[in-house]
This record gives structure tokens, C-alpha cells and sequence, in this order.
């Protein structure tokens, strides 16, 4: 049986610090399946879009430079009750605040630069699976 869904993606610092292994080793150990999954690097439009919610923040810049530095990796990820385990999983936005054992508390340097995104809810998980993938790069 299909779980549900979210969308993540290690975020520049982590891939700079090497990190994908070790991050996508505890993803996959705590039960997520990747269905789809890219090497790529975010365009300012793209991070734009992506992170539109935030336009009016006082960070959001730093956030679009930031997103647009160096590449990342996107993912599908599948397991019952994706979204919420898997922010349990990455913990607080803010690494200082996040659990241990958590990835941001692992890997995250401050709260700009924190490692991974997860989707906050099923609808956004599926608008943010399909920003990055088509049909047919999902494998169930
Ligand atoms: P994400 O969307 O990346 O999974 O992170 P989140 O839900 O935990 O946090 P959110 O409030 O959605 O913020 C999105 C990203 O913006 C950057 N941020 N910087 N300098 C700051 O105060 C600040 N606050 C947020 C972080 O990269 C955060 O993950
Ligand atoms: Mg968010």
C-alpha cells in the first residue's frame, strides 16, 4: 500500500559540507521511500516562486541567494503520514531549537542556513513535488 507524500530538498550548505550521504542515509532509515529524486541548482526565479509565501519577510532575499548559490538535491519522499514524520525528522527551522538527533540539530548552521526543507502540508507537498518533477520522473 502508498503512504502519503512530501517533498524535500537538501539545501546548498549541506551539499557544500558534504552531506548528502550522511542526510539521505537517516531519511531512508527512518522509513521514506524516494519515489522521485534531481541534482540540480535553483534559478532566482525559481527560489522566488518557491518560497513566494515568504516575499514579504524581511529575509527573503537572503533566502533567494542563499537557495541559489550552489546546487541541491529535490526529492519525493513516500511513507504513511510523510509530512508531519518527516518534519519531526529535520526538526525546528531554527537549528539552536531543533531536537537532538534531528537533521537540522546534526547538520544545520544557524536558521537561514539549515540544511533541508520538508513540506508543511499534503497540499503543499504535492505543489512542490510538481515544481521540480514531472509524471514520469515519479516512480512508485
Ligand atoms: P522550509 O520551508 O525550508 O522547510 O523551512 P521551515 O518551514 O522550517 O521554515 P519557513 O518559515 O518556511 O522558512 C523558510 C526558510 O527561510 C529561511 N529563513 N530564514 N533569517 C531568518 O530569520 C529566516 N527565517 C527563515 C530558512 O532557510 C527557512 O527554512
Ligand atoms: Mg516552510
Amino acid at each position: 500500500m502508498a503512504g502519503n507524500r512530501t517533498f524535500t530538498m537538501i539545501k546548498p550548505d549541506a551539499v557544500e559540507n558534504g552531506h548528502i550521504g550522511p542526510i539521505l542515509e537517516k531519511i531512508t532509515a527512518a522509513g521514506f521511500r524516494i519515489v522521485a529524486m534531481k541534482y540540480t541548482q535553483l534559478s532566482r526565479r525559481d527560489a522566488g516562486e518557491f518560497y513566494a509565501i515568504h516575499k514579504e519577510r524581511p529575509f527573503f532575499g537572503e533566502l533567494v541567494d542563499f537557495m541559489t548559490r550552489g546546487p541541491i538535491v529535490a526529492a519525493i519522499l513516500e511513507k504513511e503520514n510523510a509530512v508531519e514524520d518527516f518534519r519531526a525528522l529535520i526538526g525546528a527551522t531554527n537549528p539552536a531549537e531543533a531536537a537532538e538527533g534531528t537533521i537540522r540539530r546534526l547538520y544545520a548552521k544557524d536558521i537561514g542556513e539549515n540544511a533541508v526543507h520538508g513540506s508543511d502540508s499534503d497540499e503543499n507537498a504535492l505543489i512542490e513535488g510538481a515544481f521540480h518533477f514531472s509524471g514520469r520522473e515519479v516512480y512508485s
